[in-house]
């Protein structure tokens, strides 16, 4: 099956929708955050997941109205997430390295905040290892420049990819969100180095696809700083966002 043609026309027909997944902190014991997770429901019946659809929407170009649908739709609403977690809760956004590397991305999300009356503190870009990995100087200056201007920047998945400790050095983030596989293999050696490095790196620690308080627990003693996944909340609607987290501490 093509999914060219019917993703073409998501926007206009108004097809897609952001489910919002909370991010526990564990300093502040509350959700620090939310992570917004894009869902298409072509023709209005069937869910196509953003695995399938978004390398679609990279080859073709569409990445980038659909990027800045989402960019806008999350800015649209934040104050909703706010009034439900607190002021200072952000959201997470998942950025393609094709928006990325785009020369006017900047420009184009400052604008856009700008007319949803957002400030980009409040916002926290994405970007996965494998993107993190090649590190250009223009990638590089673009974090920067984000980063300058009050964006946070975190590297999804990480662990998966490739990036070298020297790779990580170079690269202007903030937080890592440590991929699911580890948090589902659990090895203690392995994650204790995981921490020390970001530990030493100054950088702050997500904990992806907690399923059971078992492994809650465990990176908690570890020393994760935040935790997200199916054990705290499955991504939500906006309407449904869950009271959290009567049964953390
Ligand atoms: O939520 P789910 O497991 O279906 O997401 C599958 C993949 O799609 C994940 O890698 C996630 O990062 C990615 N993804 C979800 N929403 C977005 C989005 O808005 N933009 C981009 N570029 N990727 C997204
Ligand atoms: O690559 P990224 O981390 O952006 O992908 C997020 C995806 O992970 C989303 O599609 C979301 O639905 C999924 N996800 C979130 N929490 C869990 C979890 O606890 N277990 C599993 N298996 N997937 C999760
Ligand atoms: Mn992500
Ligand atoms: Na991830």
């Amino acid at each position: 099956f093509n999914y060219e043609l019917a993703l073409n026309s998501c926007l206009e027909k108004e097809e897609l929708q952001l489910l919002y997944q909370p991010i526990y902190g564990n300093k502040q014991k509350q959700v620090v955050a939310v992570e917004a997770l894009l869902r298409w429901k072509k023709d209005h019946k069937y869910m196509v997941s953003p695995a399938d659809f978004i390398p679609v929407a990279e080859q073709t170009g569409l990445i980038i109205p659909i990027g800045e649908w989402v960019i806008r739709q999350a800015c649209h609403d934040l104050p909703i997430v706010q009034a439900k977690y607190g002021q200072q809760t952000k959201i997470a956004i998942n950025i393609s390295r094709i928006q990325l590397s785009e020369p006017d991305f900047i420009d184009r999300i400052n604008q856009i905040l700008e007319e949803e009356q957002v400030d980009p503190q409040y916002i926290d870009l994405e970007i996965t290892e494998s993107v993190a990995m090649i590190d250009t100087v223009s990638e590089c200056s673009s974090l920067l420049q984000l980063r300058e201007q009050g964006y946070t920047i975190s590297i999804d998945d990480f662990g998966t990819g490739y990036s070298s400790l020297s790779t990580l050095t170079r690269l202007p983030v903030d937080n890592i969100k440590i991929d699911r596989s580890f948090v589902a293999q659990m090895n203690p050696p392995v994650l204790k180095a995981l921490l020390a490095m970001a530990e030493a790196l100054e950088l702050h620690v997500v904990a992806e696809g907690i399923e059971q308080e078992d492994q809650w627990r465990q990176l908690l003693e570890l020393g994760c700083n935040d935790f997200q996944g199916y054990w705290i909340s499955y991504p939500m609607p906006l309407d449904n966002l869950p009271d959290l987290p009567h049964f953390l501490s």
